[in-house]
């Protein structure tokens, strides 16, 4: 964590801060390893600071092991006050996206002594990048979603409906370690799945019918997003087929044209121009992909107006699809991290259309 504390104080320093507060428990984690549910992390120049209640002190000093930890009592407002004059902050950022208009107020009346400046996305974009701790992490979360796909393969059966499905995977990704799903999976089969979000319903599986599939587990706390196709029973028809290579061809394009110093947009581009060449441009209308780490959806984004710059050690999905309304619809989905060179893919579920 002490690595990203830094990184965090360079940012104070560019952004002119003496100090910042953050409550939003994907960043208090991310810069103290601490989980509870409650607390505020403080941090200036000189200290790290968390103050939490009773209930978390000593989970606070198990997992913090970088801060000092404050406990607060019934007012936690009080207690921030006095650390922030003992530090002698003047200038303190919070993040704009996360606090209420509420508690904004609440700030304004208790902490006058200071100028309180918003910030926009200071850690998110941190988080961006992943160290190698994060990468291990996510790599399990990926194989535990790959090895629940393998087992949908197995499982399924016509007449099943969407929801059995969908708990049946739930089911087997907690018994392997996940401590939830990311998401409502998607189960979209036969016309549903023109429904980029088809989360899983009642509906019968039923032979003939294309199922789309999107899955993603948390385990330890880091994400995972996993989307494939199968078909049910029956041969795929040229149609289904013709939509299934396009898709692919788009997918593997795309990931292959993955390098540092390009951009999201780049990318994106470069799977849009096939489906569109295919006939398919009007049918494929959201982004190419995401980041993925502590959120399942997180920045940076593949998508037609993201100009900023891929790194190494970003991780993001690649997800072209194509929905048609009233027939269906295909999706594929990898997560990859990116290299110095290119990429290398992270998920290694089968890309083949599989009949089952
Ligand atoms: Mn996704």
């Amino acid at each position: 964590m002490k690595k990203r504390i830094a990184a965090l104080r360079d940012k104070l320093i560019e952004l002119d801060l003496d100090g910042i507060i953050i409550n939003n428990p994907k960043n208090r984690y991310y810069l103290s390893g601490f989980t509870g549910t409650a607390g505020t992390v403080l941090i200036t120049e000189e200290e790290a600071v968390l103050i939490t209640d009773f209930r978390y002190i000593d989970q606070a000093n198990n997992q913090a092991t970088d801060f000092k930890v404050v406990e607060h009592g019934n007012y936690k407002i009080e207690t921030l006050k006095k650390e922030l004059q003992r530090l002698e902050v003047e200038k303190l950022g919070f993040e704009a996206c996360y606090e209420s208009y509420q508690q904004y107020n609440q700030y304004q009346r208790k902490l006058d002594f200071l100028e309180l400046i918003a910030t926009e996305n200071v850690v998110k974009k941190m988080r961006k990048v992943k160290d190698e701790s994060e990468l291990n992490t996510i790599q399990k979360a990926v194989k535990i979603t790959d090895d629940a796909f393998s087992h949908i393969i197995e499982y399924i059966e016509p007449g099943m409906t969407e929801k059995e499905v969908s708990l049946e995977l739930e089911y087997f990704m907690k018994q392997k370690g996940a401590s939830a799903k990311a998401f409502d999976f998607i189960v979209a089969s036969g016309k549903r799945g023109a429904m980029p979000h088809g989360v899983a319903t009642d509906k019968e599986i039923a032979v003939g019918e294309l199922v789309t599939f999107d899955l993603g587990c948390v385990y330890q706390r880091y994400n995972s997003d996993l989307t494939r196709n199968l078909i049910i029973g029956a041969a795929p028809t040229v149609k289904q087929q013709e939509v299934y290579e396009t898709v692919l061809e788009a997918q593997l394009a795309a990931i292959d044209a993955i390098e540092p110093g390009k951009t999201g947009a780049e990318i994106d581009q470069v799977a849009r121009e096939i489906i569109t060449e295919a006939g398919y441009g009007d049918d494929f209308r959201h982004g190419l992909g995401h980041g993925v780490g502590l959120e399942v959806h997180e920045g940076p984004r593949l998508a037609q107006n993201k100009d900023k710059e891929l790194k190494p050690g970003m991780v993001v999905t690649v997800e072209p699809g194509i929905y048609l309304s009233g027939w269906g619809g295909i999706r594929i989905e990898d997560i990859v991290v990116i290299t110095e060179e290119g990429c290398d893919i992270l998920t290694e579920a089968s890309k083949e259309l599989i009949r089952v």
